[in-house]
């Protein structure tokens, strides 16, 4: 493992308290890293349980293309599949060197939705990009880069389905909110776990009706579960400005923390995950999601419930009585507890 410092990418991102995760070195608008306990020296003693996904356009408010939820899934997958990951802290690196805004999400980069879809910028490797990958090729600006219209992305919402990795995943997922959270990344704050935001930059606003989008799954009807109906629909009707503390008050957000010390603060709330069983935080993050996930929120929890189940004697007796070609013995095991 390398001992090396990663860049600083955000002006409250502690590098020494990181390390660049490994195989993740082609990502354009993302970062990924895991947090790492370091001696004072700077060797690499262990890793610790948390790691932080961010978003990386901070001169775009930090928006996402299709290529950024592309990297956004990658890295949130890789997480969830990593046994000793217990908490994820979704942020925005920044502020811009442009203007010096901070933000954690603006949503999807308007500049790329089109009639037809997104445009969805690719490596130019030479090769005419036509029939399966894509249709119309365009010239841009950049050398290197080719733009196409890709008919698999075409009108295809695919951040939905970083909404619903992170909902179940059996991990907490934290929105760090560093600056603004504005359609689409409103909707990812509101399906975060727990959200803590920056005192003086977290500014919330959702957007969506005033581009002519609408987030009507979990960005609209979750937000309406968590702060009642009234409130989240003045969010949406109205697409004003909200502070930190107006979403505390809500009850949108956890804490309103100073901006100097929210990745520490941030980084508290995952050393307290991790104290708890890791066994009792996913059946209890599959409990609070089931009522509102309906059948398919059923079936998260009840996978985990099986899972449980296969490892008990009973269930054994039932497969190893298949396996043994004979009738199961149930007589050892009660009908009441
Ligand atoms: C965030 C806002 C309020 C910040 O205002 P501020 O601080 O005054 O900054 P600006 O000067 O406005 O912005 C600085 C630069 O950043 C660019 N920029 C900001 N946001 C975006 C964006 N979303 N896309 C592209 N560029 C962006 C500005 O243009 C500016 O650049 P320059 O300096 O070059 O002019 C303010 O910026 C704001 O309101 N932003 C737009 C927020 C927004 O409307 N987002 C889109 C809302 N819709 C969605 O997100 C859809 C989400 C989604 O994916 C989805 C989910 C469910 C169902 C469907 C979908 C779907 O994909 O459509």
């Amino acid at each position: 493992m390398s001992n090396q410092l990663p860049a600083k990418v955000s002006d409250i991102f502690d590098p020494s308290r990181w390390r660049a995760v490994s195989g993740f070195d082609d990502f354009q608008d993302m970062t990924y890293h895991r947090q790492v306990e370091r001696s004072a020296d700077g060797t690499v003693l262990r890793d610790l349980p948390t790691v932080r996904i961010a978003f990386d356009r901070p001169e775009v408010r930090n928006a996402f293309r299709p290529g950024t939820v592309d990297e956004l899934y990658r890295a949130m997958d890789h997480a969830r599949m990593t046994p000793d990951v217990a908490t994820v802290l979704l942020t925005g690196n920044g502020p811009s060197a442009k203007d010096g805004g901070h933000s954690f999400c603006s949503g999807g980069d308007q500049r790329i939705r089109g009639r037809d879809g997104y445009r969805y910028v690719v490596q130019n490797t030479g090769v005419q990009n036509t029939g399966a990958q894509g249709t119309a090729v365009q010239d841009t600006a950049d050398a290197g880069t080719q733009e196409i219209i890709d008919p698999a992305r075409a009108g295809r919402l695919h951040i939905l389905e970083v909404q619903r990795l992170m909902r179940t995943m059996p991990k907490v997922v934290i929105a760090v909110v560093n600056g603004w959270a504005a359609g689409g990344g409103h909707s990812l704050h509101v399906v975060a776990d727990l959200t803590i935001a920056s005192r003086q930059h977290g500014k919330f606003k959702q957007t969506d009706a005033t581009v002519g989008s609408f987030d009507a799954g979990y960005g609209s009807a979750l937000l309406a579960r968590q702060i009642g109906q009234k409130a989240a629909r003045e969010i949406f009707f109205l697409a004003r400005e909200y502070s930190a503390e107006d979403m505390v008050r809500m009850g949108a957000v956890n804490e309103a923390v100073d901006h100097d010390r929210l990745e520490e603060v941030a980084l508290e709330y995952a050393a307290d995950i991790a104290r708890q069983s890791p066994q009792a935080i996913r059946m209890l993050k599959f409990a609070f999601n089931l009522a509102d996930d309906g059948l398919a929120g059923q079936q998260v929890f009840a996978g985990e419930a099986t899972r449980l189940a296969y490892m008990t004697d009973e269930a054994v007796e039932g497969k190893e009585a298949f396996l043994e070609k004979r009738d199961p013995d149930w007589s050892r095991f009660p009908h009441y507890f």
